[in-house]
């Protein structure tokens, strides 16, 4: 940065934030509650801050139906923490709130999806971005055409209003 008169050397910090979408969801215990709860937490954990929520959806289980109805919500956050360290915290907050693993597409106290990581793509082992599964879910697409219907999936380069508007998903989306 510029010097100025005669005190120390200016430094400009960049800190460098983008526009993050997490998918929050629970079908077990108070459903809303956990989703609230874990939402908080994400803030807390990693200093970023809250831009929107999309409404709490009522949502039948999706890949497999023998569980109860899910909850799930779409939170938009401002951060400057990278991609695989906002897993961990994911994972770390999951974890906490006592989430045992139950198996692909099971039922589940909390979880958290990185959904959108601005217009960044992430393809490795234990981390995909934009999420492989989001233009085939209602139960994300409705939420998150809630808050973000604009938004260009940085991938398919659609419009989240139109991938929410041709998803062939027929599982109930219920705003409550
Ligand atoms: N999550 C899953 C599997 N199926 N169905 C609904 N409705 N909502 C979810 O959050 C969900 C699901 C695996 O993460
Ligand atoms: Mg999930
Ligand atoms: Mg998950």
């Amino acid at each position: 940065g510029e010097q100025r008169g005669g005190g120390p050397p200016c430094f400009d910090i960049l800190l460098m934030t983008e526009l993050v979408y997490i998918g929050i969801g629970s079908n077990i215990g108070n459903r809303i509650q956990n989703c609230q709860q874990a939402l908080i937490t994400l803030v807390e954990c990693t200093g970023g801050s809250l831009r929107r929520r999309s409404s709490w959806y009522q949502t039948q289980p999706w890949g497999r139906d023998d569980q109860d109805d899910f909850i799930n919500g779409v939170a938009e956050m401002e951060m400057a923490m990278p991609p695989h360290q906002l897993l961990e915290v994911c994972q770390e907050i999951e974890c906490l709130m006592g989430r045992k693993e139950s198996g692909c597409w099971g039922p589940r106290i909390i979880d958290l999806d990185i959904l959108l990581y601005g217009s960044q793509i992430v393809r490795s082992p234990d981390l995909e971005i934009p999420h492989p599964c989001l233009h085939q879910r209602n139960f994300v697409l409705v939420p998150l055409a809630e808050i973000a219907p604009d938004l260009v999936h940085p991938v398919l380069h659609e419009t989240i209003h139109s991938l929410c508007s041709s998803v062939s998903d027929r599982k109930q989306v219920l705003k409550i």
